[in-house]
């Protein structure tokens, strides 16, 4: 009997606990799920796109569509500020990098938080990329939001250091939070 009240009463406490947990999640407007970057070209480019993020069970969800590439391989990374004012992209600064490690292939697990690899463009200049990263935030002293995606004009090496030798920037876009 005694046994019995106490599993009842361990039960209900989970339950209260799991639903004060997902309900927080999904209903606080302050922690972003959702974000999106709409690539713009730099000055004699022509590359524009979309990137999506998407917070998932394992990470966050990347999902670009790019077009105006040439074809092959892109450098792609999230770099540190969110200004593509410049007219080389230059303005949005280094790859976002808030644990000062090595640049390295997106899923290497000391790599930048902005690495992101290579998007890679078919004959007709359009690249379609989707990979979840485990380590971006999207909320959180380390979050990308506010911060901007960048495209190179060459792949990056993923091991040149400081960014993988992919040259100059051909597109960029600001991160911003995307409604529920
Ligand atoms: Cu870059």
């Amino acid at each position: 009997m005694k046994t019995g009240l106490l599993t009842m009463m361990l039960v209900v406490t989970l339950l209260a606990a799991t639903r004060v947990g997902s309900g927080a999640l999904a209903t606080n407007p302050l922690v972003p799920t959702r974000a999106l970057a709409v690539l713009t070209p730099t000055e004699g480019n022509s590359v524009s796109g979309t990137v999506s993020f998407t917070k998932v069970q394992t990470g966050v969800r990347i999902v670009a569509d790019v077009t105006g590439l040439t074809p092959g391989a892109h450098g792609f990374h999230v770099h540190e500020f969110g200004d593509c004012t410049a007219r080389d992209a230059s303005s949005a600064g280094d790859h976002f990098n808030p644990f000062r490690v090595l640049h390295g292939p997106p899923d290497y697990p000391t790599s930048h938080a902005g690495d992101l690899g290579n998007l890679v463009a078919d004959a007709s200049g359009k690249a379609h990329y989707d990979w979840t990263d485990p380590t971006l935030l999207l909320d959180g002293p380390n979050s990308i939001i506010g911060r901007a995606v960048i495209v190179h004009e060459r792949a990056d090496d993923l091991k040149t250091q400081p960014s993988g030798n992919a040259g100059r920037r051909v597109a960029c876009g600001v991160i911003g939070i995307v409604g529920p």
